[in-house]
């Protein structure tokens, strides 16, 4: 691709897929429509006029900052290339349904409290009767839970809690014997300071591990670089001692590995394979996209640092050998074994998401990708209603865009948000509805839909009442930054509305959940729980909702209404994305009503309903 410079044009710069997806994160952020950037006067702005006109809202190095990191990528999308992309590839992880499992609150066999291997163990029965194919676990690795597993300190071991490698081989072979699969999370972008490799790199400045973090002297006696962390404070650890500050995105407790270093690498592809060797068929690879930071560790542009709130963000979130790490796990690990993979990939867009899952590539195979989770000018800690007609337009720019060398993850929930069905409404009334309308588009939507333990139950948020009752390292620590510009009471508000302990209170089902205090309990809806066992069943009857064609039938608002098609058979999905009643739009003469199993002349508050026709029956009539 030819190089872009403050010469060039912003349409230029739109075209390109760090351009494209950079600017639709910023408008995304400052909640600013797109046809701002698609109109043509603007298009043909050049970038060198568009910064000094923007200057005093971006400051002077934004757009320059902008078009160094639009050329360090010189990936194309394959789906730009003219005949380069065929018809979709089938593959089992593109027609399953994965259920995500955070084993600290999921099932709890020895009655401590906490989520255990054992209690999966289970629950295998249960989760085999819903129909899922494939469970993905958070980490069970032994850790000092920091940040809940997140902060490993053995790769190698299992967590004390959660049982031993005996239980996890009962696990592999009980997951199997059901024809179902296990998928493991990587956490490699960081590991627990207690790892023996930062305690060896700690205690001796001369030993080989130094270099597998990121050990730098201050300036002038500061930080090295101006970066934060995620979970609040400066991205460093002082040690005073030895003057020298370590890097951590994450936790003080979560130290940034340094991939340049190819040791690192090959200690990593080790274990990966130890694991896959272990009958592991794959991995969620956590913050995959932040293992290959900038050289030199550059300070980052304020503007993006305010923007975005972490200051650095660009000189990590898609390093400069990114592309080239993930193909070297993937050639030297997954390959070999026919593993999955998926990325966690915090800030990266649709172009971006291309070039890190096209199957011509030989990176990823899906990545989760989170722009969805809040509408515009909203972040997780805002007290806010969703707007459905978001998500619509969200997910069916990448359903019409992503190429079929590229799948789609489906997704609301997981162990970092509160529950989506409360994002939309805290109305009791519509919990049922919503959760409802929620499941019926993740099953028939295009791509594979990954449920978060919970979801099945209809669950919501909590009614947490104080601080103490939260246990993430996030809000502990964001909560303490925020005792510093406001009340304890607005504070509270603040966290109450992010937290990701919405996610991670113990399931219903557990013995001392149904200790626990009437707010900090919910009684599972098992009308929901029978649905997601129809439109799991229905999924896998009908290749049409796997890789069918999807068309978009309307554009009014408070509607979503597609179709979903393959060569014989067709469906079609109406969903009314608000409370108030309507009309619906599809006619659906010729058509089967799947779902629901009554309807009246009214789509009623998020109602959602399937219908399907034989394509060949039509033929004959
Ligand atoms: O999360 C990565 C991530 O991007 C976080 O920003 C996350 O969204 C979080 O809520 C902070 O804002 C992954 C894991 O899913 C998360 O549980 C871990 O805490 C984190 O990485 C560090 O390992
Ligand atoms: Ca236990």
């Amino acid at each position: 691709m030819e190089k872009l410079s403050m010469n060039s044009t912003v349409q230029a710069l739109w075209e390109t897929p760090v351009g494209h997806d950079v600017i639709e994160k910023v408008l995304l952020q400052l909640n600013i429509s797109e046809k701002w950037i698609t109109n043509p006067i603007v298009g043909r702005l050049r970038l060198k006029t568009l910064s000094s006109l923007t200057e005093k809202r971006l400051g002077a190095a934004f757009w320059s900052a902008l078009v160094a990191l639009v050329n360090a990528e010189t990936g194309v999308p394959a789906d730009r290339i003219p005949g380069a992309v065929g018809s979709i590839k089938p593959a089992w992880w593109k027609e399953a349904v994965i259920y995500q499992i955070y084993p600290r609150s999921f099932a709890d066999a020895n009655g401590d409290g906490i989520g255990d291997l054992k209690g999966i163990l289970s629950k295998l029965d249960y989760l085999k009767s819903l129909g899922v194919d494939a469970l993905w676990l958070s980490p069970i690795y032994d850790s000092p839970n920091d940040d809940n597993g997140y902060d490993i300190r053995d790769y190698r071991k299992i967590m004390t809690e959660f049982g031993t490698m005996e239980d996890f081989n009962a696990l592999v072979a009980g997951i199997h014997a059901r024809g179902m699969r296990l998928i493991m999370d990587l956490v490699v972008n960081h590991t627990s300071d207690e790892h023996v490799w930062f305690q060896t790199a700690l205690a001796d400045p001369t030993s080989k591990y130094r270099d597998y973090y990121f050990f730098r002297k201050g300036k002038n006696g500061r930080e090295p670089n101006n970066w934060n962390s995620f979970f609040g404070g400066s991205a460093w650890n002082h040690y005073p001692e030895q003057d020298a500050w370590a890097l951590h995105l994450f936790s003080k407790k979560q130290m940034d590995l340094n991939w340049d270093n190819p040791a690192v690498r090959a200690d990593v592809i080790d274990m990966i394979n130890w694991w896959l060797d272990r009958g592991v068929d794959g991995f969620r690879m956590d913050v995959i996209n932040y293992i290959s930071k900038a050289e030199g560790l550059p300070d980052g542009n304020e503007t993006i640092g305010k923007m975005m709130l972490f200051y650095g963000i660009e000189h990590y979130y898609y390093g400069p050998h990114l592309h080239e790490y993930l193909h070297e796990i993937q050639e030297k690990a997954f390959r070999p074994h026919g593993a999955f993979s998926v990325g966690e990939t915090p800030g990266v867009g649709r172009e971006m998401a291309k070039l890190l899952t096209g199957e011509e590539r030989g990176e990823l195979d899906m990545v989760f990708s989170f722009d969805q989770l809040e509408t515009p000018g909203h972040i997780r800690f805002d007290d806010y209603e969703y707007d459905l007609n978001y998500y619509r337009d969200y997910i069916t720019d990448w359903m019409e865009h992503y190429g079929n060398n590229c799948w789609m993850s489906l997704f609301y929930n997981n162990h970092d948000n509160p529950r989506m069905v409360s994002k939309v409404s805290q109305n009791p009334a519509y919990r049922r509805p919503i959760a409802t309308l929620l499941a019926v588009m993740q099953f028939t939507l295009k791509g594979t839909p990954f449920v978060f333990q919970g979801d099945e139950m209809g669950l919501v948020n909590y009614d947490f009442h104080s601080i103490t009752e939260l246990s993430d390292v996030e809000s502990r620590n964001r909560y303490a930054e925020l005792l510093e510009q406001c009340s304890p009471e607005k504070a509270f508000a603040i966290i109450k509305a992010g937290t990701r302990d919405h996610s991670r209170v113990l399931l219903p089902w557990n013995e001392k959940a149904r200790q626990l205090p009437a707010h900090l309990m919910q009684e599972p809806d098992q009308t929901i729980t029978a649905l997601y066992k129809r439109l799991i069943a229905l999924r896998k009857a009908h290749p049409a909702l796997i890789y069918g064609d999807f068309t978009l039938l309307s554009r009014k608002k408070n509607t979503f209404v597609y179709r979903r098609s393959l060569a014989e058979e067709t469906f079609v999905i109406e969903c009314n994305l608000a409370a108030k009643p309507r009309k619906p739009v599809f006619r659906a003469n010729g058509y089967t009503r799947i779902e629901p199993a009554a309807v009246t002349d009214r789509m009623q508050p998020y109602e959602a309903r399937i219908y399907r026709k034989s394509n060949s029956e039509q033929d004959r009539s």
